[in-house]
């Protein structure tokens, strides 16, 4: 099964307009593998302005838009808030959706996790779905039960065979800016245990959905986390903020 790989960047409450008019710059300078896309995801004040710089440059046609957070709301007294219907008008087309320190900081909850996923489906939006464990959930070894708490409900309310209009992002907490990275071997078995987790549900699906890895990844280590069979790409954070870096992880990723 050939997936194309994903490299997304999560810039989180980082950068600014002079960084998304350098990001658009470099990466017009590099030619991206033909399987790969680029998903650059800034703070929402910079998507209108990221979009319409990559479609005066000339940059290949795999680098796409993403947010960070959506509502699960469609509209209303929701302050502060923003919606599917708002991402699309900005010709938005990927979302971040569960990031740990969305659940960790703002305390969404995995049902909660599931109504953005399906508020984003239904928009025809594709979630970047985050999973991952904490450190002292690992050390007793209970990431398999965390990260199938985490997925059940997301298929339970969209339904598996939606699967293949979401993308994973595999994210252990605690090599989250920490600039600790799981082993390629360590991701490697998480995100064959995700794999199989959907297979149980349906084979040919869980074939199909994009597996990134994310926590710490960089220039240096980057080839050879997407050199795993079930790694398609990462969710970049602290390394997607700076041009160099960012455009040799997308040039890793085949
Ligand atoms: C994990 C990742 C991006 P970083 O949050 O989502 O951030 O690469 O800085 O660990």
């Amino acid at each position: 099964m050939t997936r194309r790989a994903i490299v997304a960047a999560n810039w989180k409450m980082n950068g600014n307009s002079a960084l998304v008019n350098t990001m658009v710059t470099g990466l017009s300078d590099i030619k991206l593998a033909e399987n790969v896309d680029v998903v650059i995801c800034p703070s929402f004040p910079y998507l209108s302005e990221l979009k319409s710089e990559l479609s005066k440059a000339n940059v290949a046609t795999n680098l796409f838009v993403g947010s960070q957070n959506v509502s699960e709301h469609d509209s209303g007294a929701f302050t502060g808030e923003v919606s599917t219907n708002m991402l699309k008008e900005l010709s938005v087309n990927y979302v971040i959706v569960g990031h740990s320190e969305r659940r960790s900081l703002y305390k969404e909850t995995s049902t909660q996790v599931a109504h953005k996923v399906n508020a984003a489906l239904n928009a025809g939006l594709t979630p970047i779905l985050c999973i991952g464990e904490s450190e002292s959930e690992r050390a007793t070894e209970q990431t398999e039960t965390v990260l199938a708490s985490q997925l059940q409900p997301v298929i339970d309310e969209v339904g598996i065979e939606k699967f293949v209009d979401v993308v994973i992002a595999y994210e252990p907490v605690w090599a989250i800016g920490t600039g600790k990275t799981a082993s390629s071997e360590m991701a490697q078995e998480t995100h064959q245990f995700i794999r199989q987790f959907l297979a149980q549900n349906n084979e040919l699906v869980a074939a199909k959905v994009p597996l990134l890895y994310g926590g710490s990844v960089n220039a240096t280590n980057c080839e050879e986390l997407f050199a795993q069979a079930d790694i398609d790409g990462g969710l970049i954070g602290g390394a997607s903020l700076k041009v160099e870096q960012f455009s040799s992880i997308c040039l890793a990723a085949k």
